[in-house]
C-alpha cells in the first residue's frame, strides 16, 4: 500500500453501485479502501476485485479462528483480489502466524486487531491489546490496528512495535476521534467511514480530512 494520503476508507455501505460510485470520487484521495462484512453479505465477494481498480483493497474480516480455518480464509480473499487482510490477534500466535505465512508468499499484507476504538474494547480487549502488538512485531506482520478514539494507546502501541510495522486508525469522524492527533500520536494511516460516506460529496469530506492530515506533517 502507498503511503501518499495516509487515509483509507472503510466503505460500510449495502449497495455496490453506491459502494463502486464513492470508490470513483475518492479516487486519489485514499490509499487504499477497506471492505468488510457489511458490503462482502450484500453484495458477494466478487466485490472486492470490482473495487480493487480503484484503490488498495484491505479486506476487514477480523479473522479469528483456528489456524486452518484462518488460512482458508485468507486463501479466499487473497484470490479475491485484496491486497490485504485484517485478522483479530486474541486468537494466539499460531492462528496469526498461519495467515502472516501465508501474506508473506503471495507478497500481501496482514494487519492484526490490538485493541479496538469502542467502549466497550475497554472491557476486556485493553488488557490483551500490547501483548497482542508485540506479538504482531515478533510475527513480522504488515502492521497493527489501533484506537484513533485513544491516541495515547496509538503512542503506547507505537513504542512496543518500533518503526517495522504500520498502524492503521479507525474512529476518526463519527467515533469522535481526530485525524490531526491520530497522526501525531504516531499512526500511519487513519481509516475514516461515515464521515466520509455518508456525506453529500465523498470527495470533498476525504480530500479535507487528507488537508487536516498534511497540516500536521
Ligand atoms: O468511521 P466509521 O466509524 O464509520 O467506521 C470505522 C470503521 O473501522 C468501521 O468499518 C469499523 O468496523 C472499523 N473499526 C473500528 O471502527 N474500530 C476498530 O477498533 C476496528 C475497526 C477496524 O477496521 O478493524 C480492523
Amino acid at each position: 500500500m502507498e503511503k501518499n494520503t495516509r487515509l483509507i476508507l472503510a466503505l460500510d455501505v449495502l449497495d455496490s453501485d453506491e459502494a463502486i460510485r464513492i470508490s470513483e470520487a475518492v479516487t486519489g484521495h485514499v490509499d487504499a479502501i477497506k471492505v468488510g462484512y457489511p458490503l462482502v453479505l450484500a453484495s458477494g465477494l466478487q466485490i472486492i476485485g470490482k473495487l480493487a481498480e480503484y484503490a488498495s483493497i484491505i479486506a476487514d474480516f477480523k479473522v479469528a479462528d483456528i489456524p486452518n480455518t484462518n488460512r482458508l480464509i485468507c486463501e479466499q480473499v487473497f484470490d479475491a483480489g485484496a491486497d490485504a487482510v485484517i485478522v483479530q490477534g486474541f486468537t494466539g500466535h499460531d492462528s496469526l502466524e498461519i495467515c502472516v505465512d501465508l501474506a508473506r508468499e503471495r507478497n500481501k499484507d496482514i494487519f492484526v486487531v490490538t485493541e479496538m476504538s469502542h467502549p466497550g474494547a475497554l472491557d476486556l480487549m485493553q488488557d490483551a491489546g500490547e501483548k497482542i502488538a508485540r506479538m504482531a512485531a515478533d510475527q513480522k506482520a504488515s502492521g497493527v490496528v489501533a484506537p484513533a478514539t485513544r491516541p495515547e494507546r496509538v503512542k503506547e502501541i507505537r513504542k512496543i512495535i518500533g518503526n517495522e510495522l504500520a498502524i492503521i486508525s479507525p474512529g476518526v469522524g463519527a467515533q469522535g476521534g481526530s485525524a490531526a492527533d491520530t497522526i501525531m500520536a504516531g499512526t500511519d494511516w487513519v481509516i475514516v467511514g461515515r464521515k466520509i460516506y455518508q456525506s453529500d460529496d465523498p470527495a470533498k469530506a476525504a480530500k479535507d480530512i487528507v488537508s487536516e492530515i498534511k497540516d500536521v506533517l
